[in-house]
């Protein structure tokens, strides 16, 4: 490959700044609202999901990278190394949660086809193969999982295993999955991720810490554990005029007590323990029905496996309790567990050298969100670099990283994976 000088950092700063902004409005039509404030909504195996990916495949194919599907519909965008099977890969998820930003997942595929292109313009045919991948689904934000894209690389799911979780409309993941063209067999494999050299994921920090330290660059050191829980109360329907309140087995307030129970055990807990009830249904839901059913969703967060472990089993005899003592049944289901990871330190070390070259002022830190890295990092050596998220906002329409930084963290990117692939 041609050895000449990466160009000064201004001229590629500038020439990302301009090209990010405009390819992650591009790729935001995509599952937009019809206005700004109803941010991006982009759900496994739906038209928006389906459009973005066909959009990309489309646009990097048009790039001159050879793109293809595999059988869940995770897409990739390769620039065939002079040893193929070497396989140097970035990206992040195509997949939205509901109303969501248009940097949370998006930048990490935007960055990884903006680097690659930037490369193959200045260097040529790479020594290893350069593998962008725009995983299907991460967030778990329609089906009562996460991590199908990357699970399905790394082992942790199979395509002929499609779980026959459902989504809110009783329709299952194989189901959608079918459905939008895909399942075993449909296309040919792409190389484990267990074979891959190496995996970047870059990603906006979804926190406020490089923000407030006026730092351009987060080298991620390692992700917090996490499981998701579904929780179901079931409790006595009744009329809510005939029945006195001694006679009642309320679901919701049973469940509204185990609520703040959850709160206050992770205060109790302490930082970074992290707990949250993202969804309460309440059933019939009639203003003249006492709940005879209720269900919430939980999502607890820890760095340390042992700790997580430990307050999770706490946690579910103090909702036992709480059931028992108001005459109901609680039962719980596991969703998604994700256990703490920690970053590749020959990447990390490389890029610490890399901002440094390029003058960045950069921090370490842990990623209390979790990504796809988080299920690469077991299989193959793997590195995380965040950008600031204003006011630390994600998750939401008012998500935003400003082009300078967006730039920066492609500049660090192109370098990274310019060192990985053709040296
Ligand atoms: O929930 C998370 O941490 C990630 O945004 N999926
Ligand atoms: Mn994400
Ligand atoms: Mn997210
Ligand atoms: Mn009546």
């Amino acid at each position: 490959a041609p050895t000449k000088e990466p160009p000064e950092t201004g001229a590629l700063l500038r020439r990302f700044a301009a090209e990010a902004a405009h390819m992650l409005d591009w790729l935001a039509q995509f599952g937009s609202g019809a206005n700004a404030d109803e941010g991006v909504t982009r759900l496994l195996y739906t038209p928006a999901w389906q459009q973005a990916q066909d959009a990309l495949a489309e646009r990097l194919a048009g790039c001159g990278l050879a793109v293809s599907y595999d059988d869940v519909g995770n897409l990739y965008a390769r620039l065939d190394g002079a040893r193929e099977r070497e396989v140097v890969a970035t990206g992040s998820h195509i997949d939205t949660v509901v109303r969501g930003g248009r940097y949370d997942g998006a930048y990490g595929i935007v960055a990884g086809a903006l680097a690659l292109a930037y490369l193959k313009e200045a260097y040529g045919q790479p020594e290893r193969t350069l593998q962008l991948v725009s995983f299907a689904e991460e967030e778990g934000s329609r089906f009562p999982l996460a991590f199908w894209g990357s699970g399905s690389v790394t082992g942790r799911y199979q395509a002929r295993h499609a779980p026959d979780a459902a989504d809110a409309d009783g329709v299952s993941l194989a189901a959608a999955m079918h459905e939008a063209g895909f399942g075993q067999g449909r296309y040919a494999a792409p190389p484990a991720a267990a074979d891959w050299s190496a995996f970047v994921e870059l990603h906006i920090e979804q926190g406020s810490v490089l923000e407030r330290e006026g730092a351009a660059i987060g080298i991620v050191q390692g992700i917090v554990g996490q499981r998701r829980f579904g929780f179901e109360v079931s409790g006595e329907a009744n009329h809510a005029g005939t029945t006195p309140m001694s006679y009642r087995r309320d679901a919701l307030c049973g469940a509204a007590e185990m609520i703040v129970a959850i709160r206050d055990a992770a205060l109790a807990y302490g930082d970074p323990t992290v707990a949250t009830v993202g969804r309460l249904e309440a059933s019939p839901g009639t203003v003249n029905v006492v709940p005879g059913r209720a269900s919430f969703t939980l999502d607890v967060r820890h760095p340390d496996g042992a700790a997580l472990e430990a307050f999770c089993g706490e946690l579910m005899t103090t909702l036992e309790r709480i059931a028992a003592s108001n005459g109901l049944t609680v039962s719980v289901s596991l969703w998604t567990e994700a256990a703490p990871v920690r970053m590749n330190g020959r990447l990390t070390e490389a890029l610490d050298r890399i901002c440094r070259t390029r003058g960045l002022v950069c921090r370490h830190m842990y990623s209390g969100a979790g990504h796809d890295s988080q299920l690469l990092a077991p299989v193959c050596p793997t590195a995380m670099v965040f950008v600031p998220s204003r006011g630390g906002i994600s998750h939401s329409p008012a998500e935003y990283t400003n082009a300078e930084d967006l730039a920066a963290g492609i500049v660090v990117l192109a370098d990274l994976l310019y060192a990985l692939a053709y040296k």
